[in-house]
């Protein structure tokens, strides 16, 4: 059997500090109309796309930055993209900065059908960087100042003809990520991230962006028999240089598609579903094998005790 899902990884280049969302969302309609013509169904546009990546900067007074963030979804900025999925008849996902009526921040991503209605929201699990101003760095990775963590945890939604699940930058560095959604029958996993190549805190690490990036999403795409779709805000932005190297990523743990470039690209692929059930109902057949009453220290302790 096939089960056919075109999907387009909507890679984006720079979006400096004063562009506005009037700036972005054209940008954003022209990958979504290039989907179209190339016979998307799912175009995924990368995390916070629709601002700079804030969280660079830091402010004492945190409301000084509201205006990085939505506060409805969509808005009137916002909903030529939801016109354009009804019109077009091809969904997205989109990351975004969300401010809540009752005055929480979290680091958001909305799925959205092809008639243009909203799957359902997914809030960032693992923030990464740090609360306080640290001036020692070249440029700040201030996200745990500006986003909760979220409560709520991965789902896995029935959209698309498939089972989709979403995940967020930093998140995809964590295994636990991607069994959370295997666990739920994921066959297809979107990632938006910002990635700066320079990491303050432990600069061996920049030569290894590309290969950590690729590593542990081709690692999750193979360990849970699932799709997975990375998208980057690439290229240098505000000084800052940011990884691209979007791609999409078959269960086989395979590359099958990757940006060429670092500015507004669409990468696309023929995603077959039911290639999932090769891996699923085999070497990671879970229900055969996998042996959860060994694992309680996974959910039960938060760092190593030796
Ligand atoms: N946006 C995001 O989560 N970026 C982080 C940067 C490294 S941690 C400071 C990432 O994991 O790619």
């Amino acid at each position: 059997m096939t089960r056919m899902l075109t999907v387009g990884a909507a890679q984006l280049g720079p979006i400096a500090r004063d562009e506005t969302r009037a700036d972005v969302v054209p940008r954003l309609l022209t990958l979504l109309h290039e989907g179209a013509a190339a016979g998307c169904e799912l175009v995924v546009f990368p995390e916070l796309a629709l601002t700079t990546f804030f969280p660079r900067w830091y402010t004492d007074d945190i409301a000084g930055h509201d205006h990085f963030y939505e506060t409805d979804m969509p808005s009137d900025e916002t909903r030529p993209l939801f016109d354009a999925a009804r019109q077009l008849g091809v969904g997205f996902a989109l990351g975004y900065a969300e401010l809540t009526a009752d005055g929480h921040r979290y680091n958001t991503t909305v799925l959205v059908e092809r008639d243009g209605a909203i799957v359902g929201t997914y809030r960032k699990t693992h923030i990464p960087g740090h609360e306080d101003n640290e001036p020692w760095r070249d440029f700040q990775h201030l996200e745990r100042r500006y986003f909760e963590e979220s409560p709520e945890g991965f789902h896995v939604w029935a959209a698309f003809g498939g089972r989709i699940g979403i995940a967020t930058c930093n998140d995809r560095r964590w295994p636990e990520t991607y069994r959370e959604m295997g666990l739920q029958g994921v066959e297809m996993i979107l990632i938006g991230y910002n990635t700066p190549i320079h990491y303050p805190p432990d600069p061996s690490q920049d030569r290894l962006q590309g290969f950590h990036n690729h590593l542990v999403m081709q690692a999750g795409a193979y360990q849970n028999g699932t799709w997975v779709v990375g998208v980057a805000k690439g290229g240098t932005e505000e000084g800052v240089v940011s990884l691209a190297e979007s791609s999409i990523i078959a269960p086989s743990g395979e590359i099958v598609a990757q940006a060429a470039t670092d500015g507004d690209e669409l990468v696309v692929a023929e995603a077959d579903l039911d290639r999932c059930a090769h891996y699923k109902d085999t070497v990671f057949d879970f229900d055969r094998y996998r042996r959860p009453e060994m694992y309680s220290r996974i959910t039960s302790q938060k760092g190593a005790v030796t």
